[in-house]
């Protein structure tokens, strides 16, 4: 696998040199400043490309080039912003960049209700609890018709978690989930959000599976033409929020894309985290099922607390089987090799890590702190060396 990790331009704390010095060879990132649907320049995208080159690192995978809302609703302007994107990913790959990673979750990107969720050890977590989400869905968002959508026992415990949260609480949690965490695009104010919500009344999950369908016939043979791959993000978290669908949650939702447009371009991002923050998601089979399209990995892990509340653990502990995912992705490596496959080596990152040591206090990106990542990627490295030298044996 190809050690890579994320970088978000010349503004990130974390530089490229403490990259380096983690031990990664590749960088993930992309034109952070570039709105969705904006063509993104070759000389800019060249220009960044040098900038990493400089460093001593390779821009491995680009992740994102977001996906404009108008696609998602499949509206009249959606032909214009695919004609965008197509552009982006042929300049991308024009510039030798042919990994490309985005989402289709509807308004919202990932999304956490706690930044700083202190752990057993001290370090602090990421963490998603749905009756702190449901207390602001209800009682600060107000989203019409919220109301029918959440079960009972929900809603009680939404109203009394609302009630025990102070001012302070209340602005926190808000902005935890409408302001945009790294990498989102999007940073909506509470207005903003209801009217974006309400543009996909009427939709349902079936008209944004044959939305992101029709965006794939034609991303996946100019993808197949330009020498591109484009791998789809789960949803983060893998379940509908703000009674929004979401049809990227699960290995079916993925067997229904590829089934519509089978590419091997078409690929996926095999992201453990998200896909394995729902109970009923086998993460390593998941990931055996559509081995050949794995294109980019995100290794992390997270423990489903008994209220089905979420948190990011350690990357060797929590819910999936870390050595048995990254088996799966050895032998995926092998397999291309044989096959003679020019992308033998899947390009993997540490995904998120824990706030400790001297990072806690520091300006960071939630999630994307240097020594929680460095401690992930270290123990991810140790697995995939000794997984490989005992296949070897
Ligand atoms: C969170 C990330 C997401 C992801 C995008 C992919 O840390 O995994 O921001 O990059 O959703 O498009």
């Amino acid at each position: 696998m190809l050690e890579t990790w994320r970088w978000f331009g010349p503004d990130d704390p974390v530089t490229c040199s403490h990259i380096r010095q983690a031990g990664a060879d590749g960088v993930v990132t992309a034109l952070h400043d570039m709105a969705p649907g904006e063509v993104w320049h070759p000389a800019d995208i060249v220009a960044r490309k040098a900038a990493i080159e400089d460093a001593g690192l390779v821009w491995s995978v680009v992740e994102s080039i977001p996906v404009h809302p108008a696609i998602k609703l499949g509206d009249d302007r959606a032909q214009l912003y695919i004609d965008a994107w197509i552009e982006t990913m042929r300049n991308l790959a024009a510039a030798g960049i042919s990994v490309i990673c985005y989402n289709f979750m509807p308004v919202v990107d990932w999304t956490r209700t706690e930044l700083r969720h202190p752990t057993h050890r001290g370090g602090l977590a990421l963490r998603f609890d749905p009756v702190e989400f449901a207390a602001y869905d209800l009682f600060i968002l107000r989203r019409a018709g919220a109301e029918t959508e959440y079960a009972d026992d929900i809603t009680a415990a939404a109203e009394a978690r609302f009630a025990s949260m102070n001012e302070d609480g209340r602005q926190r949690l808000e902005s935890t989930i409408i302001a945009g965490l790294p990498g989102s695009d999007l940073s909506h104010g509470r207005e903003d959000i209801r009217a974006a919500i309400a543009e996909y009344d009427g939709l349902g999950a079936a008209g944004l599976r044959a939305n992101l369908i029709a965006f794939l016939e034609q991303v996946a043979p100019a993808a197949e033409a330009c020498g591109a791959r484009v791998c789809l993000h789960p949803d983060d978290p893998p379940f509908s929020i703000f009674g929004l669908p979401r049809v990227v949650s699960t290995g079916a939702d993925y067997g229904a894309v590829f089934e519509a447009v089978p590419s091997l371009a078409n690929g996926i991002t095999l992201c453990a985290g998200s896909m394995g923050s729902r109970p009923d998601n086998d993460v390593v089979d998941i990931a055996g099922t559509f081995a050949p399209r794995i294109h980019f990995a995100h290794l992390r892990n997270v423990t489903i607390e008994p209220s089905g509340a979420f948190f990011e653990d350690d990357h060797l502990e929590g819910g999936v089987d870390m050595v048995a995912l990254i088996s799966v992705l050895l032998k995926e490596e092998a397999r291309r090799r044989a096959e003679g496959r020019a992308d033998r080596v899947i390009p993997m990152r540490p995904d998120h890590g824990h706030l400790l040591l001297d990072d806690i206090g520091k300006q960071t990106n939630p999630g994307y702190s240097a020594i929680g990542r460095l401690k992930g990627l270290a123990e991810l490295r140790g697995v995939a060396r000794a997984v490989s030298s005992l296949s070897a044996m």
